[in-house]
């Protein structure tokens, strides 16, 4: 407040919730990080962790075959999932493009590839009628114009300012500046409409980069200009901007701070596993019931989910990533109508002990999740009562009947079946009245 914010367009606050309208009903899309760093299948931050060089990290490009890849049978397990939209690495921070750039020779068509996988990838999502997303690396640690800087594989060990002056000697930011803007236009000019733009990421201050070095201001002009309907995230480095990107990306936080995020238009990105980039020997993947409680801890606080999957090097989901988007998939076929279009309740309904509630202001319906499944054959909504005109469960219609004796004061008590129906978590329909 008092802080005049600076404007890049003339869009209005209603236009533009009419612009995201789409995103914010869809409520769950897919991540996809695909790159050559599924070849090492240690991260899609290899190259930087092991501080590998150009030269060394070459055999990943000479070996980049993916021989199973078939975009179709992904955008059906998308779709299958419950999945409304699709974000896929076109560039990621190693510099190899999925796509058949003119700027460069680091692409997918130079492998034995030999295709424009993501030309593949639009059109197999938007037959399944899923939207198409980019994501769009502004690291480069391929072109030799990017300079040195603190995450760079070239790195000095210590936070050198002399050393990083040396290694940037012959490296020149506006060339690569300019090289971003012509990819992004590429993108944005040579398959259709194009949903969402995820840039990924700013990190200003000493040896780090953020708008100016991107050139965002112009960056951002430009894919308004190409693309007036795109979504784009909060990566550029422009959040003192008032109309300037469109939704928060809280990264791999828990369902505790996502809470903080209610009001907000925001998204979180997470993985199955800790990686992005397919990681062979990572272990300790999700629980099928810890991405549900993600996916609907986002929707209970007015947000959304991007989940992730990391293809192997031959182009196919992982068994891991199958089962856990099959059981997602079982769920949602049941229950997603407590998903799509819904937000948080309204601030008179307090979620009971056990349960998280999501709303759908249209229809007036409120959704109870039952994380915890009472095993006394009833549930107690504190504060419901007299505001509820019939309840039964989502993933089947059965009428969840109300005990009007036990109801006392502001209580709502409905009868629960003893056992518990079989779902993960099973949600309870309320209309309200
Ligand atoms: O594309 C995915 C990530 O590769 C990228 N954003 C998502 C969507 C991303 N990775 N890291 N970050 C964003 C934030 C930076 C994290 C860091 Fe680190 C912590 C950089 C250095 C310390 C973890 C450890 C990553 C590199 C070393």
């Amino acid at each position: 407040p008092g802080l005049a914010q600076k404007r890049l367009g003339n869009e209005t606050a209603s236009q533009k919730t009419k612009r995201m309208e789409w995103w914010t009903d869809a409520r769950f899309g897919m991540f996809i990080h695909w790159g050559l760093y599924a070849l090492p299948a240690r991260h899609e931050w290899v190259k930087s962790n092991e501080r590998i060089t150009d030269e060394n990290y070459q055999k990943y490009f000479e070996q980049f075959n993916p021989d199973l890849f078939d975009a179709k049978k992904w955008a059906k397990e998308a779709k299958a999932a419950g999945m409304k939209y699709a974000v896929l690495t076109t560039k990621h921070h190693e510099g190899f493009t999925l796509f058949d750039s003119k700027y460069t020779n680091y692409k997918a068509t130079n492998t034995q590839a030999k295709r424009d996988l993501v030309k593949e990838f639009v059109e197999a999502f938007r037959a399944e009628g899923i939207k198409v997303g980019f994501y769009y690396s502004l690291i480069d640690w391929h072109h030799p114009d990017f300079t040195v800087d603190r995450y760079h594989p070239l790195r000095p060990n210590k936070d050198n300012d002399d050393e990083y002056a040396a290694l940037n000697k012959n490296r020149d930011m506006a060339k690569y500046r300019k090289y971003l803007y012509d990819q992004v236009t590429e993108l944005l000019t040579r398959y259709g409409k194009i949903d969402i733009l995820w840039a990924d990421f700013s990190y200003p201050g000493k040896h780090g980069k953020g708008r100016d070095d991107w050139g965002s201001v112009a960056l951002l002009k430009q894919i308004r200009k190409l693309q007036p309907q795109i979504i784009v995230d909060n990566r550029l480095d422009l959040n003192d901007y008032e109309d300037g990107t469109d939704f928060e990306t809280p990264e791999q936080v828990g369902t505790k701070e996502l809470e903080k995020y209610r009001g907000k238009v925001w998204e979180t990105c997470q993985t199955f596993s800790g990686s992005w980039g397919y990681h062979r020997d990572e272990n300790t993947w999700k629980s099928n019931r810890k991405l549900l409680d993600l996916l609907i801890t986002s929707v209970a606080n007015g947000g959304n989910l991007l989940l992730n999957v990391g293809p192997t090097a031959r182009g196919e989901f992982d068994n891991r990533a199958n089962i856990a988007l099959d059981s997602l998939s079982l769920w949602m076929h049941a229950n997603s109508k407590s998903i799509y279009h819904c937000t948080f309740a309204p601030e008179e309904f307090k979620a009971t002990e056990g349960t998280k509630l999501t709303y759908n202001k249209d229809t007036r319906k409120l959704y109870v999740h039952l994380f915890e499944y009472p095993n006394t054959g009833y549930i107690t909504l504190d504060g419901y009562k007299n505001q509820v005109k019939y309840a039964q469960f989502l993933h089947d219609n059965s009428e969840i009947q109300i005990d009007n004796e036990k109801s006392a004061g502001n209580s709502l008590v409905l009868k629960l079946p003893k056992k518990k129906p079989d779902f993960q978590i099973p949600v309870i329909e309320l209309a309200l009245k």
